[in-house]
């Protein structure tokens, strides 16, 4: 049975400069993953620190930072039954240059350092990465009319 679950995306600084961010929730909201949650906004070195630090320590980590620091980032949450390894589908594979045509980074990206989005790996790193940058109050719950015509 499918868990209702929440899961943290971002539209990363190359996403925001190359004038993806419709593009990029178009994707999600036609799959039928519903947005509870949005905001534009400049992520400070330690949030970065935070968000990534699963990676500190590794060749690419510092890049990383200053590349997710670098400009404005759109933070999303989505919500939808197995909604984290759904938008993981839809964004595709972390290398670009590998990730399946149809998918975000198989479509516009073609540069790990450069792959537009990041979604949550499991939706224990979901609730952590959305404490990182929503309140609360920022998430709202609401009922779409359209439920029934996506989920049984
Ligand atoms: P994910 O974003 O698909 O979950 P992770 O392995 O968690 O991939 O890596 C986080 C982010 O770090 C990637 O999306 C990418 O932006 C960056 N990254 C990962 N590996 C490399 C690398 O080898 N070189 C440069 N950047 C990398
Ligand atoms: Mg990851």
């Amino acid at each position: 049975m499918a868990e209702l679950q929440r899961t943290f995306i971002a539209v990363k600084p190359d996403g925001v400069q190359r004038g993806l961010i419709g593009e990029v929730i178009s994707r999600f909201e036609r799959r039928g993953l519903k947005l509870v949650g949005m905001k534009l906004l400049q992520v400070t070195k330690e949030m970065a620190q935070t968000h990534y630090g699963e990676h500190k320590g590794k060749p690419f980590y510092e890049g990383l930072v200053s590349y997710i620091t670098s400009a404005p980032v759109l933070a999303i949450v989505l919500e939808g039954k197995d909604a984290v390894s759904l938008a993981r589908q839809v964004i595709g594979a972390t290398n670009p240059a590998s990730a399946a045509p149809g998918t975000i980074r198989g479509d516009l990206a073609i540069e790990i350092g450069r792959n537009i989005v990041h979604g949550s790996d499991s939706p224990e790193s979901a609730k952590r990465e959305i404490a990182i940058f929503f309140q609360d109050s920022e998430i709202i719950s609401w009922n779409r009319t359209a439920e029934s015509w996506i989920a049984e």
